[in-house]
């Protein structure tokens, strides 16, 4: 009997946690950068705008997220990423906020 209830104690604690858990995405998006300064001003906006888990990688500029879809979205982290001023693969950060960065961190632009 006891380990019935032990059973189904753990089966309601596992179903509690996924489906809080439901709405987890991930993404990995390409963002413009040269160093250490740009992957926290990039990291610092995303989970600004409500990423859990931010990673940007200095030599792919591979970005790769994590968020709660029912709190923000993709559109949401690109569009903070862009004000810090930095450009992602799709969208360009207006020049008064590329120009904002340090001389070292304006890196080179298509
Ligand atoms: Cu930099």
């Amino acid at each position: 009997m006891k380990k019935i209830k032990l059973i189904l104690v753990i089966a309601i604690t596992l179903f509690a946690v996924t489906s809080f858990a439901a709405n987890k995405q991930t993404a990995t998006i390409l963002v413009n950068g040269n160093c250490d300064m740009c992957k926290s001003r990039i990291e610092t906006a995303s989970k600004k705008a409500g990423a859990t888990n931010a990673f940007w990688n200095e030599k792919s500029h591979q970005l790769k997220l994590e968020f709660d879809a029912d709190k923000t979205s993709l559109t949401k982290i690109e569009e903070s990423i862009l004000k810090a001023g930095y450009d992602t693969e799709k969208l360009k950060a207006t020049d008064k906020a590329y120009k904002s960065l340090p001389t070292c961190c304006q890196y080179e632009r298509e």
